[in-house]
């Protein structure tokens, strides 16, 4: 008997999304790398986190497909590329990754919707909230580096960023648990 519950092309296009996930975790594990290598622990220590995270998401674009009777396919990761130049960059190359994100997921919804396929539409809406909290915390680390003076902030601002981030939540606040007394 045929148990498979889902489109071939969105078998396809959600296995792709795997391989996604998956080379988003290796862009934040070289940049984790670049900037312990350049003496900041704790920001390398955050990026590292987030590498954990994608990888995480890979595995739940796995497990659904799997769990619709399909099966994802594994592709060569494509090499990172160039690391940062600046601890400037790294944060705003952070930023375009999620954004360029969101736009492959908001692709995924427009295909499940199209094809009606209710199931596959529900199980995208937890990467349209998420990829909310990711662009959110990739636009934090772009202010936070701001207010610290940007790539010509002194030593001093740098240490406290950096250990500020070590220690950082993973997840940011969302705007629909704003409450007037924690707006
Ligand atoms: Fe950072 O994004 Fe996965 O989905």
């Amino acid at each position: 008997m045929d148990t498979k519950r889902i489109s071939s092309t969105l078998e396809e296009a959600l296995g792709q999304q795997m391989n996604v996930e998956l080379f988003q975790s290796h862009i934040y594990l070289s940049y984790g790398i670049w900037a312990t290598d350049k003496g900041y622990g704790g920001i390398g220590n955050f990026l590292m986190r987030h590498s954990q995270e994608e990888r995480e998401h890979a595995l739940k674009f796995m497990q659904y497909v799997l769990n619709r009777g399909g099966k994802p396919k594994v592709t060569a990761i494509s090499e990172p590329g160039e690391g940062p130049s600046s601890l400037s960059d790294c944060f705003n190359k952070v930023f375009q990754h999620e954004v360029s994100n969101t736009e492959k997921i908001y692709n995924l919804v427009d295909m499940a919707m199209g094809e009606k396929d209710w199931a596959t539409w529900n199980f995208l809406q937890w990467f349209v909230k998420e990829q909310i909290e990711e662009e959110t915390l990739a636009m934090d680390l772009i202010d936070k580096l701001k207010i610290a003076g940007g790539d010509q902030a002194t030593d001093e601002s740098l240490f406290n960023l950096d250990k500020d981030l070590g220690e950082a939540e993973d997840d940011a606040e969302l705007a629909r648990n704003a409450t007037s007394e924690n707006p």
